[in-house]
């Protein structure tokens, strides 16, 4: 009998899914061009014979968005059919400006708003310095919502409600932390999870979704440390830098990169204090990092 369900965890060939009767199938996964993603609506088939809750995936329902990233130049889709996303910083470990912008990227193209969530506020002598590093953005419009997750998640609570969204950062910024603050149960869950898809070892990489409530659900997602743009020229790269839409077309020069050209309209912009000088600095050191990589690899 065929049914459909949401993934909420996949790893290799297999993956959890839920029914709209909330029932859980074991998911395996045949072929390789299906390759199912937290988030995603499958079409299931029970497999009695592998078990009373076991089903294959025959199909992958067309997916509204995505949030992928490049690792070592394979396209990663790490979930789909997302509403927002979070990207998640600490006041410690310190984090990367870089990553954030890369993750902008990725949201901006997918069409995804995006939060930025300020967490470990309790170690407040590093509070100011990471507030700081955050400027850039508050100012551009993104909301930043801070929080210590082992003490409190609620701050974040409404901008969460009635969305699925996917949690993204650095290792060490607290995703899990704040994921077992807002779904109790999460523990249970993962090692429901651990044992069906890695039988039982802890290291199961990928991304896991979780309900918050009966239409609320978060995906927690493994800490990068690289975010690769492998996929996106130069020209979505700064589609993906919203400020500097205002000034597209401006430059002296139409195929201006924005990187050291005379008459760069985003040069000018940064002189005026439209565009902030760390904005085009990082946006100009990912193409940089992004051509190397692309050099690197036709090589
Ligand atoms: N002081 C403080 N520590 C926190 C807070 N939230 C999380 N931590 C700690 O930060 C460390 C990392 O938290 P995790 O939740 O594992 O971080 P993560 O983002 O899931 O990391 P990865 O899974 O590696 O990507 C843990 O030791 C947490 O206890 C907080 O609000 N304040
Ligand atoms: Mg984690
Ligand atoms: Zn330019």
């Amino acid at each position: 009998m065929n049914r459909i369900a949401t993934v909420f965890a996949a790893f290799g060939r297999a993956c959890l899914a839920r029914d709209d009767t909330q029932q859980i199938w074991r998911c395996h996964v045949r072929g390789r061009e299906l390759q199912p993603v937290c988030g995603d609506r499958v079409a299931i088939s029970h497999a009695p014979a592998l078990g009373p809750d076991a089903a294959v995936v025959t199909a992958i329902h067309t997916r509204r968005n995505v949030f992928a990233r490049a690792a070592q130049h394979r396209r990663k889709v790490i979930a789909a059919n997302l509403d927002q996303v979070a990207i998640l910083v600490a006041c410690e470990p310190s984090f990367s400006d870089e990553l954030i912008c890369r993750m902008l990227v990725v949201a901006e193209l997918a069409e995804l708003p995006a939060v930025l969530v300020l967490n470990k506020i309790d170690v407040d002598a590093r509070l100011a310095q990471a507030r700081t590093m955050l400027e850039p953005f508050v100012a551009l419009g993104f909301p930043v919502i801070e929080l210590a997750a082992c003490l409190d998640a609620s701050p974040l609570r409404s901008v969460l409600e009635g969305k699925r969204t996917l949690f993204t950062g650095q290792s060490g910024m607290g995703k899990s932390t704040l994921v077992q603050a807002l779904v109790p149960e999460a523990e249970v869950r993962i090692r429901e999870i651990s044992s069906f898809l890695d039988s039982g070892k802890h290291a199961t990489t990928g991304a896991r979704m979780f309900s918050v409530n009966p239409h609320t659900e978060i995906v927690d997602t493994p800490g990068v440390t690289e975010f690769g743009l492998a996929g996106y020229n130069v020209r979505n790269i700064g589609y993906g830098f919203r400020e500097f839409q205002a000034f597209a077309g401006q430059c002296r020069f139409a195929d201006c990169r924005h990187l050291n050209e005379p008459g760069c309209a985003m040069a000018q912009a940064v002189q005026t204090g439209q565009i902030h000088p760390r904005r085009l600095a990082l946006y100009q050191r990912i193409i940089e990092a992004e051509r190397a990589a692309t050099s690197k690899q036709s090589h």
